[in-house]
C-alpha cells in the first residue's frame, strides 16, 4: 500500500517534535496507513523512553461487583444489583486472604477497582488500605476510580478533597484510570447515562494531582464514539496534563461486547475490537498526548500478541501478572486471566525491547540484563549455557515431529 499523503504534514511535526493539533489527530484516526502511524508514535515514544518497556508485578482486587449504575451503564458486564445472581460483596478478611498471595511472588501493587454499592461507607475502604498496607509494607495501592472517589464523597457528604485525603492518609499512592469511558456528552448519554460526567472525572483527578496523588487515564473506545469523540476525549486528557502534571500512563480500553446491554443492542456479542485499531488507539494516544510520559497496553483486553505489537507502536509500558482479572472476562474477553512475571519478561524481550520492572510511581525497581528465563533455571548448564540445551532440544524435537530418531540424551532433562 502506498503511503497515506495525509500523514506527511505531521510526519513532519513529529520529527520536529512539535504538538499535533485536533486536525492532525482526525487524520491520523482517520488514516489507514497503520505502518506509518505506529512508526511515529515509535519514535515519539523512543525518544521519551528509549527501548525501555515497564511492567509492574501487580493483583488486580475487586472487593464488590454491586453497583448502583447497573442499568445505566449498558457496555459493563462486571456490575450486579444487590440481589442478582452473582452479586458479590467481599468481607475485609476475604479481601486481605486474597491479598495474601502477594507473599508468594514478588507483587508490587495492588490495582482495586469495583462498583458503586449503596452502602458500602468509606470507612470500610480506608480500612482495606491500612489493612493492606499493613501487610503488604512493600506493595503500592493503586485504588477507586474517580467514579467510585465521587460516590463515596456523595454517600459520605464530603468533599472529593476529603476522600482523596483520608485515602491517601491510609495508604493509597495513586489513582487508576478507569471510569473516564469517552467524556463526549452524546456518547455519555448513550453507554454511561447516569455516571459521573466527564468534567466531573476530570474535576477529581486534578483534585487528586492538587494533593500530590498521581493517577492514570483511559478512554473506552470501540462503542458508539464517533473519531471527533476519541480526539477530543485525548484533547481533554492533555489539557488538564498541561495544567497539573499529574498523569502518570494513558491507558486505552478497547470494548468488550460479551454479557452486556449495549454488545446486544449493537449486534456485536463475539466481536471485539480489531487489532488494526487496538494498534491504532495506541499509536495515536502516544502522539496526542505528548505531556504524558507513559502508555500502557492492556494485554487482558487486546490479547498478549497484540500487545507485544503494541510495544512497536508507541508503548512503553504493558499490563502486568494482574493475577485474577474480572472486568473484561465477564465482558467475554478470551485472554488468560493472568501471566506469570517471566512471561512478561519474555513478551517484552521478545518485541527486541529492554523490561524494566517499577513499581506505581515509574520507579525502576529491577533490570534484566542477567535474566534468564525460570523453565531455564535448574536445567544442567552445557558448555554453552542454557541456549545451547534449548536449540538441541527444540532441534531434537522436531527431529522426533519428521520422524527421525530423538536423542533424549540431548540436554538430559526430558
Ligand atoms: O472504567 C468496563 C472498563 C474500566 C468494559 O489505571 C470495560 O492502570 C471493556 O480502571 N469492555 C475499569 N472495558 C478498569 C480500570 C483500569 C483498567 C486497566 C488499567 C487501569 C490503570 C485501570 O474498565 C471501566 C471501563 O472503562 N470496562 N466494562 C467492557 N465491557
Amino acid at each position: 500500500m502506498k503511503g497515506d499523503p495525509a500523514l506527511q504534514p505531521i510526519a513532519e511535526k513529529v520529527e520536529r517534535g512539535e504538538r499535533l493539533d485536533r486536525d492532525d489527530a482526525l487524520d491520523l484516526f482517520n488514516s489507514a496507513d497503520l505502518l506509518t502511524v505506529g512508526r511515529l508514535a515509535d519514535l515519539a515514544n523512543c525518544r521519551l523512553n528509549g527501548d525501555r518497556v515497564y511492567f509492574a508485578a501487580n493483583q488486580h482486587l475487586n472487593p464488590t461487583n454491586v453497583c448502583v449504575l447497573r442499568n445505566t451503564c449498558v457496555f459493563c458486564s462486571f456490575a450486579r444489583m444487590p440481589q442478582e445472581s452473582g452479586a458479590y460483596t467481599r468481607s475485609l478478611d476475604e479481601v486481605f486472604a486474597e491479598a495474601d498471595a502477594a507473599r508468594d511472588n514478588p507483587t508490587r501493587e495492588f490495582h482495586i477497582v469495583g462498583g458503586l454499592h449503596p452502602k458500602l461507607r468509606l470507612a470500610y475502604y480506608l480500612e482495606m488500605f491500612r489493612g493492606l498496607r499493613e501487610r503488604h509494607p512493600g506493595v503500592h495501592i493503586k485504588a477507586l476510580t474517580a467514579v467510585e472517589v465521587a460516590h463515596l464523597a456523595r454517600l459520605e457528604r464530603l468533599s472529593v478533597r476529603d476522600v482523596l485525603l483520608a485515602m491517601r492518609d491510609a495508604g493509597v499512592t495513586s489513582l487508576p484510570g478507569g471510569g473516564a469511558e469517552v467524556f463526549s456528552p452524546a456518547a455519555r448519554a448513550t453507554i454511561a447515562d447516569k455516571k459521573l460526567s466527564g468534567e466531573e472525572w476530570l474535576a477529581v483527578h486534578r483534585e487528586a494531582h492538587r494533593l500530590g496523588i498521581p493517577s492514570n487515564c483511559t478512554m473506552l473506545y470501540g462503542h458508539v464514539e464517533t473519531m471527533a469523540d476519541r480526539v477530543d476525549h485525548l484533547l481533554a486528557l492533555r489539557a488538564l496534563q498541561d495544567e497539573t502534571a499529574g498523569f502518570l500512563t494513558y491507558i486505552p480500553l478497547a470494548y468488550h461486547p460479551d454479557h452486556n446491554e449495549l454488545g446486544e443492542a449493537l449486534g456485536r456479542t463475539g466481536t471485539a475490537t480489531t487489532g488494526f485499531d487496538d494498534l491504532k488507539n495506541i499509536a495515536v494516544g502516544r502522539l496526542v498526548l505528548d505531556n504524558i510520559p507513559h502508555v500502557k497496553t492492556h494485554w487482558p483486553m487486546v490479547t498478549p500478541f497484540i500487545s507485544q505489537v503494541a510495544l512497536t507502536f508507541g508503548c512503553d509500558d504493558l499490563e502486568g501478572t494482574v493475577v485474577f482479572e474480572r472486568v473484561y472476562h465477564e465482558a467475554g474477553a478470551g485472554t488468560p486471566m493472568w501471566l506469570g512475571y517471566d512471561q512478561v519478561v519474555s513478551l517484552i524481550r521478545g518485541a527486541g525491547k529492554e523490561p524494566a520492572e517499577r513499581d506505581s510511581l515509574y520507579r525502576t525497581v529491577r533490570t534484566f540484563e542477567d535474566w534468564v528465563p525460570a523453565e531455564l533455571v535448574g536445567r544442567p548448564q552445557g558448555p554453552e549455557g542454557p541456549t545451547f540445551q534449548i536449540s538441541h532440544r527444540l532441534r531434537a524435537r522436531a527431529r522426533g515431529q519428521r520422524g527421525l530418531p530423538v536423542l533424549s540424551a540431548v540436554d538430559g532433562v526430558e
